[in-house]
């Protein structure tokens, strides 16, 4: 039976409206009583309306022919025909280089950064950068990508800046995740790019829902799924394909097929004609390419958006190509394939390669460009490499953080025990690393400022004294100009109080003063999200608040409780919050933050 008869059956049947009865015909479901009689040679189930056969015939896979791979450029880089060349000008071919080369200059400096202990973790594109970039190239910007974790130059082509992979990579708190995400499980919800699970092949049944949402928007959108020949193994893959081929839904299956899932060949992965060969199979239209060439694929790509969109359904590309990189910083892969294996696809059919060949066939490039090109692409990623090295990571307890729009109770609960164990055990966890190191023992929490107040100075008797020598505004003034700009007035003391909230604690418009001619924030949070206006409004400080206020002081910040500081002022208080009542009814008054405070230490006479 060919597969275009089976293509042709499943359709008519998906078709069909109509009850069939056992006899080959149709009725609708109302008349249909069970009682037709005649029955004809024409096979008619529910399941099957093709033809019966006396053969008694098993059909063996390998006496099929081997679904035919696209090509439009050889390994040498000439066009096969020049009817398939998608003819890019110069300066998108120079682009497409360009990225590959940095992608190249990523892969071997994170994958050096990772053997230096400065990076957790990493997973090259090495190889598989044409089916990255030609894919990319050919969608619509807005389409919906839901990838693997192999893709990096499909977030790249999009606009994810070397500083903010980098950023991602370190997981520091510039980073999409905040370093909530393994390294290279990018996300930008800018760029249309969904963020990467680990695990495998949950992506496909969430772009199949994304890509049905985008059928009943009709936004004329697509969504794509990239995957591996290991993924395809997971029953999510099955599950996401019927689902799509049933709902009729616009997404392309983007399967990269490099030869391995860590250390399983596709000869251990699967029987049969690879993954291309199960697309007809789900009623899904397939094309199977040569993934090392970056034309083949844009042009299968290009197509198979305009079938999804146009003719609502899913497509398969199967892109044929081979991991030349160790699976990941975790791998060795010398372990399970021969070095001279490696070293052959390096030479023979390396993407890179033959696409510059082809660029430099066209007259667009030589060895001096590529020299230069390569020195700029090293320059950006190290210098970008470096900033994210240095940049501090995200406050501990924003782990819990942009889940939920107000953390539920359970989660409050751990998210205080964590901050109690890191506090208990602090010499055990790098906190110099983290903005605003945990300090706040977890008793202080949910109290007004009042009270906290009061417990801050009986845990810590001497520390009312520190306050009042320090009251003194020309110690205060003294300090800060020895210190200068290396103090960071937001940051928090270990009684979980920035210098700003205790000059604000102190009533002293004095000290307030002071901290807003030294650019403090004045919009910097306390462990519990209060600002120095929560603090003052709380304790009805009527000249503090006043002047906060005057100052840009945001009235909309809302503390862990989703408190706002109006609504702390006591309830008898009438002159403070109308005081407040006339700021809240004003157009917005733009914030004044400290710009120019970098570096993040303690102040230490609080
Ligand atoms: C559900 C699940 N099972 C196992 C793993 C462990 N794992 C991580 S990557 C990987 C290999 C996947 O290979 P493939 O899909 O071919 O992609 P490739 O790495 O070759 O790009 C496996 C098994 C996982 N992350 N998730």
């Amino acid at each position: 039976m060919s597969r275009s008869f089976m293509l042709k059956s499943l359709k008519a049947l998906t078709n069909s409206k109509k009850n069939i009865l056992p006899n080959g015909s149709f009725c609708s479901a109302k008349r249909y009583t069970g009682n037709a009689t005649s029955v004809s040679d024409r096979a008619a189930f529910p399941g099957y309306t093709g033809e019966f056969t006396s053969n008694l015939e098993f059909i063996y896979p390998e006496n099929n022919e081997l679904i035919q791979c696209y090509r439009v450029m050889n390994r040498k880089s000439q066009i096969l025909d020049p009817t398939q060349d998608p003819n890019f000008d110069r300066e998108t071919c120079e682009k497409i280089l360009k990225t590959m080369i940095t992608l190249g200059k990523m892969d071997t400096i994170m994958y050096e950064a990772q053997r230096q202990g400065r990076i957790s973790f990493y997973m090259p594109n090495h190889g598989e950068t044409a089916a990255q970039l030609g894919s990319a190239h050919a969608l619509n910007p807005d389409d919906l990508v839901f990838a693997q974790y192999r893709e990096a130059g499909v977030v790249l082509w999009r606009g994810l800046s070397m500083q903010e992979t980098c950023d991602q990579i370190f997981g520091n708190a510039n980073g999409t995740c905040k370093g909530r995400q393994m390294p290279v499980h990018y996300g930008s919800k800018e760029l249309s790019f969904v963020t990467i699970s680990s695990t495998i092949a949950t992506q496909l049944p969430q772009a199949v829902g994304a890509a049905y949402a985008l059928k009943r928007k009709q936004n004329g959108l697509a969504a794509i799924t990239y995957f591996g020949d290991g993924g395809s193994s997971e029953g999510d893959t099955h599950a996401a394909m019927n689902f799509a081929s049933v709902f009729d839904v616009p997404v392309i299956f983007f399967c990269r097929n490099n030869g391995y899932a860590i250390s399983t060949s596709v000869k251990d992965q699967y029987r049969g004609d690879g993954i291309a060969a199960r697309g007809p199979a789900y009623g899904i239209v397939t094309i199977r390419v040569d993934g090392n060439d970056l034309f083949a694929v844009y042009n299968a790509t290009r197509a198979a958006r305009e079938i999804a969109v146009k003719e609502s359904r899913p497509v398969l590309i199967e892109a044929m190509t081979y991991r030349l990189g160790h699976h990941s910083t975790s791998d060795d892969s010398t372990a399970y394939r021969s070095i001279d294996e490696m070293h052959l696809w390096e030479k023979d059919d390396n993407p890179v390669k033959r696409f510059k060949q082809y660029v430099i066939n066209r007259g667009w490039w030589d060895a001096e460009k590529d020299e230069q090109v390569s020195a700029e692409a090293q320059r950006l990623v190290m210098e970008c490499f470096h900033n994210a090295e240095k940049q501090k990571r995200a406050r501990p307890q924003s782990l819990f953080d942009d889940v939920y729009d107000k953390l539920p109770a359970h989660l409050e609960k751990q998210r205080n025990e964590m901050v109690d164990h890191v506090k208990m055990y602090r010499k055990e966890y790098p906190l110099d690393f983290f903005i605003n190191k945990i300090t706040c023992p977890s008793a202080f929490r949910n109290e007004s400022t009042s009270k906290l107040k009061e417990k801050v100075r009986k845990k810590n008797p001497n520390q009312s004294q520190i306050s009042r020598s320090d009251s003194d505004i020309e110690n205060v003034k003294c300090l800060l100009r020895r210190r200068s700009a290396c103090i960071d007035m937001s940051s928090i003391n270990n009684s979980g109080l920035t210098a700003f909230h205790h000059a604000v604690l102190e009533n002293s418009i004095e000290l307030v003063k002071l901290m807003l001619d030294n650019n403090a924030d004045i919009n910097c949070v306390d462990e519990d999200y209060w600002t120095p206006l929560h603090t003052a409004a709380s304790l009805g400080y009527y000249e503090v608040s006043k002047l906060l206020l005057q100052h840009g002081a945001d009235w909309r910040a809302l503390t862990l409780q989703d408190q706002r500081p109006f609504d702390l002022i006591e309830a008898g208080d009438a002159e403070l919050k109308n005081l407040f009542l006339k700021y809240m009814n004003e157009p917005c008054h733009k914030n004044k933050t400290s710009q120019n405070l970098k570096i993040s230490m303690h102040v230490s006479w609080i």
